[in-house]
């Protein structure tokens, strides 16, 4: 297994990825079984709606709406309800979190108007053509740059997850109403575009003792944490577009700190300065509610990276099986701050047996992972199931597992597998594993 993530609390399941065994092999058929044939929707030719084939519908008999309208597109009207939600209420409005609706979401990337949003201080308004990024410390030169300055060095265009390392809060207060926006929604996957920090860090001339990066937002929050160098030099990224475009408000506008694999606090948005040390700065952030509470009643801190995890988003909590019993598609996301996802096992009784789903390509490190699995649903009961395993052979635990090497204390990095339940009547709904 080469990780020594026991010694920082981790659970380490099972260091060998569970094997293929013929039960697995055999539930195949039961599991699968022939897709072709079995979409009952003859019946949707009955006469329901003068829109309905073999009618004409209304739409095709009209002029439709100009082009330009309004110039920045948005989505269907029939999509009104694919929005970022609250959870839980707090103190003030700008401290709680606005969760993705994963639900609802396809493929791997996450619509930048879907990007799940925290800010511990609200979203400052920031002009770009006054907006500095201060490189200091323990360096050759200290630079001062301008966004045009930043636009003038050597891009990269790179897809990766980010999650807040509080999501999934299933470990206690559970509720039965939560879909997967409000367990999963922590967590997104955009194609990030900016400069490496490595290549900044070259520009100003990192001194041998160089060893930690302080970031510092430009929020009210002046929100800071500490980055080892050797993060710093791999695969960090100061970021200005998201997606295509330049980022959003709310993902930092304009520069955020980008940092693959690692909890989400570390992603400092509206990064306006970074400062070289030899050791870890202990910010504030670091000190109090980045650090978790183990059972022993020592704290781990810097627990960077977000373990093996993934989860089913459809059929998931809030949902109905759209006909009776016969084929549905079971789908998920995967995801590993270690690297790439290797397999996903899906069970459809509990984790009696499991069954290998298909990975959608692309497959990519430190991105999320859709994965798919034809599912016959015989029309009683069930309970659906993920495990993800990533490249290093981590298995994604049971909530025991989680609770045994941790203890109830600690709220963040909880990534054990997701159980829904579906009724006879085809209901899904959370279910505490
Ligand atoms: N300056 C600043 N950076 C920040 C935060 C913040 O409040 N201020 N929140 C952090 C947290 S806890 C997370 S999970 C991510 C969320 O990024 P997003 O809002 O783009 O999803 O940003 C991080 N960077
Ligand atoms: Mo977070």
């Amino acid at each position: 297994m080469g990780k020594d993530r026991d010694t920082n609390g981790y659970v380490n399941a099972s260091t060998e990825p569970p094997p293929a065994n013929s039960a697995v092999n055999r539930r195949l058929l039961v599991f699968g079984g022939a897709v072709g044939g079995v979409l009952a929707s003859h019946q949707s030719f009955a006469q329901t709606s003068a829109n309905v084939p073999p009618n004409v519908p209304q739409w095709m008999k009209e002029q439709g709406a100009p082009i330009l309208s309004p110039a920045y597109g948005v989505p269907s009207e029939f999509e009104k309800a694919v929005i970022r939600r609250k959870r839980d209420p707090r103190p003030t409005d700008t401290a709680a979190p606005s969760w993705s609706p994963l639900q609802n979401l396809y493929g791997i990337i996450t619509p930048n108007g879907l990007c799940y949003e925290r800010h511990h201080n609200g979203v400052p308004l920031i002009n770009p053509d006054e907006h500095r990024l201060i490189i200091h410390g323990l360096v050759d030169r200290e630079l001062i740059f301008t966004m045009d300055d930043l636009m003038r060095f050597p891009s990269v265009s790179r897809i990766y997850f980010m999650e807040c390392a509080g999501n999934t809060q299933n470990w206690q207060n559970t509720n039965p109403d939560w879909t997967v926006q409000h367990t999963h929604g922590l967590v997104l996957c955009c194609e990030w575009t900016g400069v490496l920090l490595s290549t900044l860090l070259e520009e100003v001339g990192l001194k041998p003792n160089g060893k930690w990066v302080l970031a510092e937002g430009a929020d009210a929050a002046a929100m800071t944490r500490s980055l080892p160098i050797e993060k710093a030099l791999d695969d960090t990224i100061i970021v200005y577009a998201q997606n295509g475009e330049r980022l959003r408000p709310e993902q930092g506008y304009p520069l955020r700190m980008f940092v693959p694999g690692y909890e989400g606090n570390m992603s400092i948005k509206w990064l306006r300065r970074l400062k070289i040390g030899d050791q870890p700065f202990h910010t504030r952030e670091e000190t109090s509610k980045y650090t978790d509470l183990m059972p022993d009643g020592r704290a781990r801190q810097f627990t960077f990276v977000m373990e093996a995890k993934s989860v089913i988003t459809r059929p998931s909590g809030g949902q109905q099986l759209s006909g009776g019993k016969g084929s549905y598609e079971i789908t998920g996301l995967a995801w590993s701050g270690h690297g790439r996802i290797k397999r996903v096992d899906v069970s459809v009784d509990g984790g009696k047996n499991w069954h290998e789903a298909r990975l959608q390509e692309p497959v990519l490190p430190k991105a999320l992972t859709r994965f798919c699995a034809p599912w016959r649903w015989d029309g009683g009961p069930a309970i659906l199931q993920s495990r993800a395993i990533d490249e290093t052979g981590y298995v994604q635990p049971q909530h025991d597992a989680i609770v045994n090497a941790r203890g109830l204390y600690s709220s963040d990095h909880y990534n054990a597998i997701q159980s829904w339940r579906v009724s006879s009547d085809g209901r899904v709904v959370f279910h505490v594993a």
